[in-house]
């Protein structure tokens, strides 16, 4: 059963960049979303057999729930983060609930191990760790900054961020760069400017992947993401061969997808060094925009959520399984080439974590109407996550791959 809704700012993305706060607004308005029930089966990986650690060998990271946990969370405050973007700094904002920055991670056959920021800048000392992506993998991406930038004693910082084009750097402490590299379909297409990207007619260069690849092939360790921009419901799709002829095509959501990460999959295999780079994917982010999945009102969305979900295995529909089911297949299909991609299986623990996302409490871009106003659902973000909060956690399971892998 296929149905479409509007997905009301759940990509209401912006410029990147500290230093950039007069760039236009970039509400993506009403997204079209094409989406499918849960049907089918997910396909599970092969196992990792060359890890030779406990949390890999017996324990499935990803498989588990959320504790309330008040006394090592939050791990950081956002406040003193000078790198927090206001698209996610609920606090700042006029959050006052703050339980959702209180919740640790719990694997059901072990502990996660607990995020030191200098065992991870040892393991990435002179080494580059580049985020690829969208504004969700941004959101990963300021939280392993502030994660950072917290930990480090103050005599020993030294750490500077600049930006060149797509590209946002933060260089820390012993000579480690943990970057962000803004490519919202990995491939090439007319969304890629990090600031002006809310093109009305999206347009993607299925086969075509350089223009973007070449700022990060030399990249130690490598983290992508790409889901939601995949899903608005016409996307041109062009290929190569059809650039000089007249042809520009609408391809099916989950066949585009699928060639798009080809695309994405082949430059890995014949550009990455595959003894230097480790290589990640984060799976979709989940966003909470039909509080009737958890028992509320059609209307209501995330806004005003404060706890988690409790339901074992929730699973919302926007969360589209043969998406997901594309990306383990790309990878698997690498993995038999020789080419090893971790999966970072977010999506089942975010599921559950409907109080996570900012709501209302973030920097609204554009000036709102009177009428949005009296309606506060109507202009909640419910795709992103505040800081302090759910990407900590991916960052720890990150970091667990990192240092103990
Ligand atoms: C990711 O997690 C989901 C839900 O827990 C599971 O069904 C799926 O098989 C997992 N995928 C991978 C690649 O581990
Ligand atoms: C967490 O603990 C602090 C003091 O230890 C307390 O002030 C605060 O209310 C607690 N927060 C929650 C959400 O329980
Ligand atoms: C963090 O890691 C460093 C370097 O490995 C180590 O010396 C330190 O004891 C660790 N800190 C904690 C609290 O475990
Ligand atoms: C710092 O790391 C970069 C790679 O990210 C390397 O090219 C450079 O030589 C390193 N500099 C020092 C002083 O170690
Ligand atoms: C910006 O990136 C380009 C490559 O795209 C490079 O040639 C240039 O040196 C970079 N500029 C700075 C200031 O890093
Ligand atoms: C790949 O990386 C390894 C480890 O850094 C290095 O020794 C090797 O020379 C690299 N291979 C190529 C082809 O660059
Ligand atoms: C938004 O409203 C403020 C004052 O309320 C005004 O100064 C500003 O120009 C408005 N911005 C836009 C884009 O309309
Ligand atoms: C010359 C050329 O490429 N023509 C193509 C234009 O687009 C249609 C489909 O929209 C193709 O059928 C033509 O072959």
């Amino acid at each position: 059963m296929v149905k479409t809704e509007q997905a009301v700012g759940l990509v209401s993305t912006r410029g990147i960049g500290w230093s950039f706060n007069s760039l236009i607004a970039l509400f993506l308005g009403a997204l079209i979303i094409t989406y499918v029930y849960l049907t089918g089966g997910r396909n599970q990986m092969p196992e990792d057999e060359t890890s030779g650690n406990k949390f890999f060998r017996s324990c499935n990271l990803f498989s588990g729930k959320w504790v309330f946990d008040n006394q090592s969370y939050p791990l950081y405050n956002g406040k003193k983060c000078q790198f927090m973007l206001d698209d996610f700094a609920c606090d700042k904002f006029g959050r006052k609930d703050f339980k959702y920055q209180r919740w640790r991670w719990k694997p059901n056959d072990c502990d996660l191990p607990r995020f030191n920021a200098t065992a991870l800048l040892e393991t990435l000392r002179g080494k580059r760790l580049v985020f690829v992506g969208d504004s969700l993998n941004r959101n990963q991406w300021v939280s392993l900054v502030c994660l950072v930038e917290s930990s480090i004693p103050t005599g020993r910082k030294s750490k500077s961020n600049h930006f060149n084009g797509s590209l946002f750097s933060f260089k820390a402490t012993y000579n480690a760069s943990i970057d962000f590299y803004w490519a919202p379909f990995l491939v090439e297409s007319n969304c890629d400017d990090p600031f002006h990207h809310h093109v009305q007619y999206r347009t993607v260069k299925i086969e075509a992947i350089e223009k973007h690849a070449r700022h990060w092939t030399d990249a130690d360790v490598l983290i992508f993401d790409s889901y939601i921009w995949w899903l608005q419901e016409r996307i041109k799709v062009l290929w190569r061969s059809s650039e000089k002829s007249n042809g520009t095509f609408e391809v099916d959501m989950v066949r585009r997808y699928e060639m798009g990460l080809k695309t994405w999959a082949d430059w890995l295999e014949t550009h990455v060094n595959r003894t230097r780079t480790k290589l990640f994917f984060v799976s979709l982010s989940p966003a909470h925009l039909r509080g009737e999945e958890w028992g509320m009102d059609a209307n209501q969305n995330c806004y005003k959520e404060t706890e988690p979900i409790v339901k074992e295995g929730y699973w919302g529909t926007l969360s589209n399984p043969k998406m997901m089911q594309v990306v383990e297949e790309t990878i698997y299909r690498l993995e038999v080439r020789g080419v090893k991609v971790h999966i970072l299986n977010i999506t089942q623990l975010s599921e559950y974590r409907k109080d996570g996302h900012p709501s209302i409490y973030r920097k609204q871009w554009v000036n709102l109407t009177q009428d949005q106003l009296s309606n506060p659902p109507s202009y909640s973000d419910c795709g992103h996550w505040c800081l302090p909060g759910v990407p900590d956690v991916w960052n720890e399971l990150l970091y667990a791959y990192l240092v103990y892998h």
